[in-house]
């Protein structure tokens, strides 16, 4: 853009502000964003945090900016170019250089912050998913954390503080092995988005993974900590951070209400073992929360930090993200406080395999479908019902799952069928699976009726169209 004017860093710098304008540079481009401010999907002031400096930096930690949309949209903005050819974009490190390296069948749905699931054919058959195909869904860059000098604080109402070691975890308290499975609320979203859009990640179904977890229990921890739950205690909830933290240096944190840890029987853990092997860096590394029977995001990975306190965890995730509205709640009318947090998630369930649009032959006149089936907050599977008729005649699948204790089922349950087809039938066929949890709750038949702004807790008959062959 040679007809545009030359800037120098400081006549940007003293653009830092509304009554001057917002003045960024990006590359080596200089953009006055100030009519911008109102309309940044993050609000004006995640903006103002660079106004008057490079957004290079941010938009490195933010790479669902590197896009071809949003770069021509800051390109209506430009107004000059930086003087001598400097390009701000060359002083930035990657904050995600020092990222883990992952399994090539993982199906990836962000690779900056890494977000990918497993392809469903490798979810069923297994009651444990292996830890290298198991979804992750990370929100920043993996922290890097040596174990040697890794510390948890522990603190909050009721509690003294104190600092515990990994061989403090290890040596000062018993170890508990327990299965549970987790699962993102947004998991099956893009169901959800292809009846009308959604900001989010676009997962198909495999955003759940079950596994052995081992630890301590974070009653254990909470009592050692002074813990006292036969007297009145203020704290309402328990609150957890992670060593992970954006530009601000604010961490990905969460809570539970603090009756799902300290009744008798509380099975949450502070896990530093996955399936017997100590946590990879992307499931954790070297603690993290298993809260079992609750959503995937409150089972917080990197653990630095646990706090007992009145309130719930005031946090991004806690108060703004990973609730439910009605589905003509929108982003220009939803008023977040207005729903909770998401803690149990609702029964689910998906069929496997065969996948979408595959071809599959009939010579016994039934299909033969696997899938899974969950429902949270210790509720076990009881039944799970499949059609190839559109619902009109189903049939029951065998269940199979790891045993449990009354109430407290933490893990999913695999299912098969034999599903009759209609005699002689050839070409596209659609299969549909539900679920019914030990509180008879079952799956809604459409979408559209839990349709969310979020695109969270998605638990509509799940449908798979597959070709049948002579
Ligand atoms: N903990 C931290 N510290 N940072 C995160 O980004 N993501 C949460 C949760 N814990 C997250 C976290 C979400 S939304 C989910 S679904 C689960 O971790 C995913 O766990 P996994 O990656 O081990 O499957
Ligand atoms: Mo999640």
């Amino acid at each position: 853009k040679p007809s545009l004017p030359e800037f120098h860093l400081e006549d940007v710098a003293l653009h830092n502000n509304k009554e001057r304008g917002v003045w960024v540079t990006y590359k080596d481009g200089v953009y006055d964003v100030t009519d911008f401010l109102e309309m940044h999907p993050g609000g004006a002031s995640r903006l103002m945090l660079a106004a008057g400096g490079a957004i290079d930096p941010f938009w490195a930690m933010y790479q669902q900016h590197n896009q071809e949309e949003i770069r021509s949209l800051l390109e209506g903005y430009r107004i000059g170019t930086l003087a001598g050819g400097q390009d701000m974009s060359q002083q930035v490190a990657d904050p995600y250089s020092n990222e883990p390296k992952r399994h090539p069948a993982l199906v990836i749905r962000s690779q900056k912050p890494f977000n990918a699931e497993t392809p469903a054919e490798l979810l069923t058959g297994k009651l444990y998913t292996p830890n290298d195909l198991f979804y992750v869904r990370n929100h920043l860059p993996v922290p890097a954390v040596d174990p040697a000098a890794y510390t948890l604080r522990v603190e909050g109402e009721g509690l003294r503080t104190i600092e515990l070691s990994l061989k403090d975890l290890r040596t000062k308290f018993k170890r508990h092995t327990i299965s549970a499975t987790l699962q993102c609320a947004g998991n099956r979203r893009t169901e959800m988005s292809s009846l009308k859009d959604i900001k989010g990640t676009t997962w198909a179904s495999g955003a759940i993974g079950n596994a052995e977890w081992s630890g301590v229990n974070l009653k254990d921890v909470l009592e050692y900590a002074g813990l006292d739950d036969r007297s009145e205690t203020e704290a309402g909830h328990v609150q957890f951070e992670g060593l992970d933290s954006d530009m601000e240096g604010v961490c990905y944190g969460a809570s539970i209400p603090i009756e799902k840890a300290v009744y008798k029987g509380a099975d949450v853990l502070l896990a530093y073992e996955m399936n017997g092997r100590p946590l990879s860096k992307d499931h954790g590394f070297p603690v993290r929360v298993i809260a079992p029977g609750i959503v995937g995001a409150r089972n917080v990975k990197w653990l630095s930090r646990i706090i007992t306190s009145k309130e719930e965890s005031q946090s991004h995730w806690q108060q703004h993200d990973y609730k439910s509205f009605s589905p003509n709640t929108d982003y220009d009318t939803v008023d977040w406080e207005s729903a909770p947090a998401i803690q149990e998630p609702n029964v689910t369930s998906a069929i496997c395999d065969p996948g979408h649009n595959t071809p599959v032959s009939t010579c016994e006149g039934t299909i033969p479908v696997k899938g899974f089936a969950y429902s949270g907050g210790g509720h076990s599977v009881i039944r799970v019902d499949v059609s190839a008729d559109d619902g009109k005649t189903w049939t029951v699948a065998e269940l199979s799952s790891v045993p449990a204790k009354r109430s407290r089922a933490w893990s999913w349950t695999l299912w098969q069928a034999e599903v009759p087809i209609p005699r002689d039938h050839v070409g596209s066929i659609e299969l549909i699976c539900k679920a019914t949890d030990n509180a008879y709750n079952t799956q809604p038949d459409s979408v559209a009726g839990v349709w969310n702004l979020r695109g969270v807790l998605n638990n509509a008959w799940h449908r798979v169209k597959v070709q049948v062959q002579e």
